[in-house]
């Protein structure tokens, strides 16, 4: 009877034993407490994010850029997945609420900086290229169709903090055309340097094409509100896919668009259509993409993802 005792004992103490084991295991490895965020962590920052790269629309350079990165790092696990910018923000939001690891296609400028404690991952083989400029590129033929609109855009050129501005505005909840009037009223002196020699027209119409990426709205919607407001044009705004908007420009369905990130962004698009625009030039410099993580994440190189 004692003996029966001890090892009914025992086999309880041991299933105790094991069951505390096996609760423990289970914490480390479904990932729920494990935000990568320090040492201790047993899942990698790729199971983590189930080898996601969270993307934007398919027709932008950044996409085509991270295709290559995914091929030139090895990241052969690796997706990279579809939406749009303002999806992408929207999965940002959430996991940065959570602390969840995340890795995005990001670019500068952008209010996402502002808002939130991001990192670009390094990029030591520099598949997102170097000195990136944005440019303004117009029809064939608008020098002398359109010589005022011509000559208002070859003299527009800003920083990447006159457009955070805006963006932010945007961002907080403002109409993109108010946010944009605000903007061009509290920097006239900028705008006034834009305008000079510029003659005002009487109700030309005028078509800028451009794509629903946050920077571009900001850009695009300023231009439409000055050449609306100071030189007399009737502004349609197109908002297409990056395929048409270059197709528009080459076409000469559309005037201008102030969205080429060039050299590298672009490129595909400058390569197909440079024998049928005009490049007015940068009309931002220090522009920058790739791929942008929060800044709890512990990786620091595109190279740590593999
Ligand atoms: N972007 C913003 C665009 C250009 C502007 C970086 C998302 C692109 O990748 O084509």
């Amino acid at each position: 009877m004692k003996k029966q005792k001890f090892w009914l004992l025992l086999s309880l103490v041991a299933i105790l034993v094991l069951s505390a084991c096996g609760q423990s295991g289970k914490d480390g490895a479904d990932g729920k407490t494990d935000k990568g965020t320090n040492g201790g962590s047993t899942a990698s920052l790729g199971e983590q994010v189930k080898h996601e790269i969270i993307g934007i629309d398919p027709g932008a350079g950044i996409m085509k850029a991270t295709a290559a990165a995914i091929e030139e790092y090895g990241l052969t696990d690796w997706k990279l997945i579809e939406g749009s910018g303002a999806a992408m923000t929207a999965t940002l939001n959430k996991a940065i609420k959570n602390e969840d690891p995340i890795i995005i296609t990001g670019w500068t400028p952008h209010w996402m900086f502002a808002k939130y404690d991001l990192k670009y991952l390094d990029d030591p083989k520099k598949v997102y290229g170097e000195a990136e400029e944005i440019h303004t590129v117009v029809r064939l033929g608008l020098k002398e169709d359109h010589p005022e609109a011509y000559k208002f855009l070859s003299n527009f050129k800003w920083t990447s903090d006159d457009m955070g501005e805006i963006m932010t505005a945007i961002q907080e909840g403002q109409d993109p055309e108010a946010a944009a009037k605000e903007w061009a009223d509290s920097n006239t002196e900028k705008v006034d340097a834009w305008l000079e020699g510029v003659q005002p027209v009487d109700g030309k119409s005028f078509k800028f094409s451009y794509v629903a990426w946050d920077s571009e709205i900001a850009s695009t919607n300023l231009l439409k509100v000055i050449m609306e407001d100071k030189l007399g044009y009737k502004v349609d705004a197109l908002q297409v896919e990056a395929g048409p908007m270059w197709t528009g420009v080459a076409n000469g369905d559309v005037d201008a668009t102030v969205a080429a990130w060039l050299p590298l962004t672009h490129a595909d698009y400058w390569d197909k259509f440079k024998d049928k625009v005009e490049d007015l030039g940068a009309n931002m410099e220090g522009v920058k993409t790739g791929l942008v993580v929060p800044s709890y994440v512990e990786a620091n190189s595109i190279e740590d993802l593999k």
